[in-house]
Parts: structure tokens; C-alpha cells; sequence
């Protein structure tokens, strides 16, 4: 008998181990129960506080995962085995997900808070009618620079990167498109360019940028640069108003040649299991106290037209970070330009950085 009650026993005991395994190895895998609510998020883009208070105000529970590219955000939902139920995807890779059928419509009666969004950041053709996507930040690509190591050189083109002065004081954002863009910018062609013949000619002469690039770096590129390890960085406008929050001394300016205007937007992937939740999460991130204070938190630039009403005059004046219309027309934003196209962007950029090795 007792040997009966101890093999009970232990199967109980080993159950409860497995069950607990897999619950664990779930949550980690982006698993969204009943309750539960699994975001997907580029690295350093909330305010960690505000998860807290969402979860407070409506019990559920979030789980938070980041990604640091557009890519490695797509083929994670693509490959499956992931329950994503909020993401943040840029314009063309909403774009390109939407017509792999990536995603679910929105539902707009569950989003009153969408009024507080500027119409200027609606309906968008990557998105017509927002059917998909609502907008999270904004912003710019450009080149944050400290002119007191620069010994006051003015930066204002892409071409002032090739200077030979300039040996191992760039750092480079970890971005195939931003990069490749920056050739092709530099080049005259368009940051959508297709044509093969100027795709090689970009990555030629991102080649002969080399002896000048100190790193290519992810998010730390806020740090390196706020703690002046190099003189320059090529970044995000939301990052360089971070780095110029640490570090007064230092400037963002958005080339001459012409640029990319970028919107990161919210998203409901295929993968969501919790599609009720998701939606209370969007319109809580669109409320403009919470989206104020997310803003101020990140350093990014807002599409929340209220949520202005509650940050510093001085930030959301700042032309830098808030360029007028007249100013972003001039700017480029990314197309989706197809698998193969993206591919070899992917493809030059990777042999870019091995050339560096
Ligand atoms: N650390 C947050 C980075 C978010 C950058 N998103 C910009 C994407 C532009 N394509």
C-alpha cells in the first residue's frame, strides 16, 4: 500500500514540475492566456511604469518582449510558435505584413482615444483608413554629432561622413535600410531605389566609409555617443534627443540630401490570442496623459496631438525633433519594396559589415 501512495506520489510531484515548466517556457515564448496580454516591442520604447499601471487598472497581466529590427520582428511572427498580441512594426513592414495577411483588422469602436492622434498621421498609404495600424512614434533619420570634438566643424550632408579626418569616430545604428539609405542619400538616388547597378554603388562607398566607422551598434549607441566615445552617430531623431538629454554639448541635424521619415505604429499580428486585451492596451497607450508621459519617458516624438498639451513647450517646439510639414514633405518614407528587393538590401548591408572584419 505505502508503495502505491509514494508512486502516486511522485507522479503527482513530477506533473506539477512539467506543468510548471511549460507554463514557464510559454510565458517566455510570447504565450497570451485568458488574462494575459504579450507585447512585442523595439528595445527601449516604453516606460516600463505605464505596463504597471495598465495592469493595475485592468488586471491583466502583460508580457514584454523586445526585437532591435523590423526583420527580425517579421520573420519571429512569421515563423509562428510565438502568440504575439500587440506589436510595433514601421510603416513598410506594416505594409508588407498586411499583404501577407500578417495581420488583424482593427476594431475601431473599441478605440475611442484614436481622436487624440494628429490627422496628419492618419490614414497614411501604407495604411489606408488605418484598418490596421494605429500611430505609436515618430521621427527621423539623421546625424547626432558633438562639435566640441569636431573642434566646431559644421555637419550638414551625409557626404561630410567621408571626410579622412573623421578616422573611427562614426558609429552606425545596426539598420539595413537606414544604412543602405545613407549610401544611397549620399549618392543622390532614393532612399527606395531598386536599381541593382545603385544598390552596389551604395554599399561601394559605404565600403570606403569604413576607416571611419568606430562601430555598428544597437541601443547603446545612446550611451557610446552621451559618453562621447565618438564624435558622431547616425541614429533615430528619438535617440539623439536622448543622447542630447545626457549630454548638452551635442546636435541632431537631418542632411541636406534628404532623408527618411519614419512612423512606427501599433499593430494586432495574426498570432494574438488575447485580441480583447490588445485592444484595451492600444486605446490605454492613445489616452494623452499615458502618451505624454511615454513620450517623455522615450524621447521619441509623439503623434498624439493632445498628449502635446501636456509636455514642455521647449520639446515639442523644437523643429529638430518636431519638423514642420513643410520640412517632412521633403523627406522620404520607406516603401515596401517587395522580398527580393529587401532581400538584397539585406544582403549588401551584411557584406558591408563583414567587409569591416
Ligand atoms: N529604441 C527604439 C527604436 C525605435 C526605432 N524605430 C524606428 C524605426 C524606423 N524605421
Amino acid at each position: 500500500m505505502k508503495h502505491i501512495v509514494r508512486f502516486f506520489l511522485i507522479i503527482t510531484l513530477s506533473s506539477a514540475v512539467i506543468l510548471l515548466g511549460i507554463s514557464s517556457l510559454n510565458k517566455s515564448q510570447g504565450y497570451s492566456g485568458k488574462n494575459t496580454l504579450t507585447v512585442y516591442n523595439w528595445g527601449d520604447y516604453i516606460d516600463e511604469d505605464l505596463i504597471t499601471k495598465f495592469e493595475k487598472q485592468t488586471g491583466i497581466k502583460v508580457i514584454y518582449e523586445t526585437f532591435d529590427s523590423n526583420e527580425a520582428m517579421m520573420t519571429k511572427i512569421e515563423q509562428g510558435g510565438t502568440n504575439y498580441d500587440v506589436a510595433v512594426p514601421s510603416e513598410y513592414m506594416i505594409d508588407k505584413m498586411r499583404q501577407e495577411n500578417l495581420l488583424i483588422p482593427l476594431d475601431h469602436s473599441k478605440l475611442p482615444n484614436l481622436k487624440n492622434i494628429d490627422s496628419r498621421f492618419m490614414d497614411l498609404p501604407f495604411d489606408p483608413e488605418n484598418k490596421y495600424s494605429v500611430p505609436y512614434f515618430w521621427g527621423t533619420v539623421g546625424i547626432v554629432y558633438n562639435p566640441k570634438m569636431l573642434h566646431n566643424k559644421k555637419i550638414t550632408s551625409w557626404n561630410d561622413l567621408w571626410d579622412p579626418d573623421l578616422k573611427n569616430q562614426i558609429l552606425l545604428t545596426d539598420g539595413a535600410r537606414e544604412i543602405m539609405g545613407m549610401g544611397l542619400n549620399s549618392l543622390g538616388y532614393s532612399l527606395n531605389d531598386t536599381n541593382k547597378q545603385h544598390l552596389r554603388q551604395a554599399k561601394e562607398k559605404l565600403d570606403k566609409l569604413t576607416p571611419n566607422v568606430k562601430a555598428i551598434v544597437g541601443d547603446e549607441i545612446k550611451m557610446l555617443m552621451a559618453n562621447e566615445e565618438a564624435a558622431l552617430g547616425i541614429v533615430w531623431s528619438g535617440d539623439a534627443s536622448e543622447i542630447m538629454y545626457e549630454n548638452e554639448d551635442l546636435d541632431y541635424v537631418v542632411p541636406q540630401e534628404g532623408s527618411n521619415l519614419w512612423f512606427d505604429n501599433m499593430v494586432i499580428p495574426k498570432t494574438a490570442k488575447n485580441i480583447d486585451a490588445a485592444h484595451k492596451f492600444i486605446n490605454f497607450m492613445l489616452d494623452p496623459k499615458v502618451a505624454a508621459k511615454n513620450t517623455d519617458y522615450v524621447g521619441y516624438s509623439t503623434p498624439n496631438k493632445q498628449a502635446l498639451n501636456y509636455l514642455d513647450k521647449e520639446v515639442v517646439e523644437d523643429e529638430r525633433f518636431y519638423p514642420s510639414p513643410e520640412l517632412t514633405k521633403k523627406l522620404e518614407v520607406y516603401e515596401n519594396l517587395g522580398k527580393r528587393n529587401l532581400a538584397t538590401y539585406n544582403e549588401l548591408f551584411l557584406q558591408f559589415k563583414m567587409h569591416r572584419k
